[in-house]
């Protein structure tokens, strides 16, 4: 395969958020190395690219202290980016994390008044969104956790997270939008742990809502990995659930800090499972990227890392596809009965009365290997690119 294939077109549904190539490398041991970038510059940018679509907070588009006049002025701009590039607004979401006042969280902030504004502040981006067509409103708590045990009661702390989502689904229906909403866990940073850290953990919380047909999950890869999971299966049985309503693909080296790499960089091995459970099919949403190109670039560096991100996701695809369509691959698949999960383990018209009392062969059973090295090898060797 030449290394011109690899080119990204609007069919492959990539879409980055605003803030991702305008980070400006702002971290706890230094300051911004790079410009602001206003989101009409990063629009245009990832269009070039071959960039299909785009997410923002409310405040990547317009500061949190804008006037009203500066607010519509700021919209207007990139409005007119999004028109004239074509670059579709597929996801939107709420900075709850910045401002001062949101340092113990949005929704489930101790203080009141915070819980209240927080949720106004959503609906209002929320109109945003709808008015520039989004489909997805993403929903990272990213404050809402804690540091210390006593400072935050758990049980009620779930109470006004589940309330705000109640508040905020009778808010969507009563405009009659065409929003769903997508919870993104993570563990922890910036808190010291942060609520519904995991897929699961939020699976579970949104069975407990009101409106849980609006609800799915927007799980990241860096933040499964960071609590030592496989993104890949997070995924997969988000989808199983029919909740995967959005995915943040990126980058991450194991259990540390949030790393934010550009995707295929990082767990590589694991790269390669996501996009072949994405290939596997049932996840219609856009292809999105959610990592932050590191402190050490300059403007060059950022877009070469957005670049990478598309680039390495269609490499990765091409592998995966190289690799289910390899007659050896279907016959190691076959030698380590990976099809035979799909047999109901129950025959028809049998019951739990026709298991009670089986007498296995268990010396032959226990002798049966399952050929998985054989398979895996097959894959890796697709991805180290010596077939
Ligand atoms: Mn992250």
């Amino acid at each position: 395969m030449s290394t011109e294939a690899y080119i990204p077109s609007i069919g492959d549904r990539f879409s980055f958020g605003i803030w991702t190539v305008g980070w400006q490398g702002v971290d706890v041991f230094g300051a911004a190395v790079r410009a602001p970038m206003p989101a009409e510059r990063a629009v245009r940018k990832l269009a070039e690219l071959g960039a299909y679509g785009v997410n923002f907070h409310d405040n990547d588009v317009f500061d949190f202290d804008s006037t009203e006049t500066q607010r519509e002025e700021r919209i207007a701009a990139f409005r007119a980016a999004l028109d004239e590039t074509g670059l579709v607004v597929t996801t939107a979401t709420t900075n709850l994390f910045s401002h001062p006042m949101f340092r113990d969280g949005g929704f489930t902030a101790n203080d009141r008044d915070v819980r209240r504004f927080a949720i106004s502040k959503v609906m209002r981006n929320l109109d945003l969104a709808a008015e520039l067509g989004a489909k997805i409103y993403v929903c990272w708590g990213g404050r809402d956790g804690a540091e210390s045990g006593a400072a935050k009661d758990v049980r009620a702390a779930l109470d006004r997270c589940k309330e705000a989502f109640d508040i905020l689904c009778g808010y969507v229906l009563d405009q009659g939008y065409d929003l769903r909403f997508a919870i993104e866990p993570k563990p922890n940073e910036p808190r010291g742990d942060i609520l519904l850290p995991t897929a699961g953990h939020a699976l579970a919380f949104i069975n407990s809502l009101e409106h849980s047909e609006l609800v799915g999950l927007n799980p990241e890869v860096g933040h499964e990995e960071m609590s030592g999971l496989n993104y890949a299966h997070a995924i997969t049985q988000a989808l199983w659930h029919g909740k995967l309503f959005h995915i943040d693909l990126n980058g991450q080296h194991g259990p540390r800090y949030d790393q934010d790499l550009r995707f295929g960089a990082g767990n590589a091995r694991g790269a390669f499972w996501v996009v072949d459970a994405l290939e596997a099919g049932g996840y219609a949403g856009p292809v999105h990227f959610d990592y932050k190109p590191p402190r050490t670039e300059d403007d060059d560096g950022v877009w070469a890392s957005a670049a990478a991100c598309m680039r390495n996701y269609l490499i990765l695809r091409d592998k995966v596809r190289a690799f289910r369509a390899d007659p050896e691959v279907a016959e190691a698949l076959r030698a380590a009965r990976v099809g035979e999960l799909a047999l109901p383990t129950l025959a028809d018209g049998e019951s739990w009365r026709d298991l009670r009392g089986i007498v296995p062969d268990a010396a032959a059973m226990g002798e049966r290997g399952m050929g998985f090295e054989r398979l895996d090898q097959l894959a890796l060797e697709y991805l180290y690119g010596v077939r």
